[in-house]
């Protein structure tokens, strides 16, 4: 299809189910205008009006969980591997000592409250647990079980902005990346510190990362430091994915 066509087809799709479409250049995927990234528009526009805002993963019984393998960076600290950041990559070895007492999480950006979160603090939250299958974009899956605290009520906390729109993720190694408000107050997206009944494990992430459990493995940001709140659609530039070809958007 072209992307005209694309056009037509969401815009029938959208008139013939309860939904309006109100225009069409609402639903973009803020990659859009890259002739590469083409499918994400499609990809995005779609789900983004098929499914209602707040669906759900599936979600699992303890009897079903795979035991997992990490994969990835699985060692932000070790600099013979890729993504290794000289900074970053020691300042995480030297927090992994002693379990993280140091780390702090940095919520910054569009918020009220700019501020720094001890893994403590993220504890004190409310938490959530969910046992989900991790689906990698090279094949495999796994079934875990995620627990940590709601993305949603560490934004609220902070005081983010009604202007915000994305939420970009900053990691020990090298893989930033970004996801919009949607999956950003989703119920299922959490800042998981547990894995399995146990502390994040090292390579799973620790000492938090990323669940977003409608979108494919690598969104999963893992061995988070910061989060940025924007109002606009950054691009992380040479060390992001997308500028190696990888979508933003990869709904499940
Ligand atoms: N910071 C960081 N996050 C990351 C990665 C990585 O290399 N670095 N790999 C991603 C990919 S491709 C996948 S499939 C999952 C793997 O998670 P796991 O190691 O817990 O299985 O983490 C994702 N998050
Ligand atoms: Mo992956």
């Amino acid at each position: 299809m072209t992307p005209i066509d694309r056009r037509g087809f969401l815009a029938g799709l959208a008139t013939s189910g309860t939904l309006l479409l109100t225009g069409c250049g609402s639903e973009d995927p803020p990659t859009y205008g890259n002739v590469l990234r083409m499918g994400d528009r499609f990809t995005y526009s779609a789900q983004r009006l098929l499914l209602p805002r707040a669906s759900l993963a599936r979600e699992y019984d303890r009897r079903d969980i795979s035991s997992t393998v990490a994969i990835g960076n699985t060692d932000p600290g070790n600099d013979h591997l890729e993504g290794f950041d000289p900074v970053w990559g020691r300042k995480w070895a030297e927090q992994a000592v002693d379990d993280f007492r140091d780390w702090r999480l940095e919520v910054a950006g569009a918020v009220d409250r700019p501020g720094l979160y001890s893994l403590e603090d993220l504890r004190r939250f409310p938490p959530r647990t969910q046992i989900t299958k991790h689906m990698c974009e090279e094949g495999w899956s796994a079934i875990s079980e995620w627990t940590g605290v709601p993305l949603r009520a560490v934004l609220d906390h902070a005081g983010t902005r009604t202007s915000a729109r994305f939420v970009n993720f900053f990691s020990f190694d090298t893989n930033p990346d970004s996801i919009d408000m949607i999956d950003a107050l989703h119920p299922q997206t959490i800042l998981a510190y547990g894995m399995n009944g146990q502390a994040l494990p090292h390579p799973h992430g620790a000492p938090i990362r990323l669940r977003v459990e409608r979108q494919l493995g690598y969104k999963n940001v893992k061995f988070i430091r910061r989060i940025e709140v924007t109002e606009h659609f950054v691009d992380p530039g040479a060390t992001g994915l997308i500028q190696s070809g990888w979508s933003w958007y990869t709904g499940i």
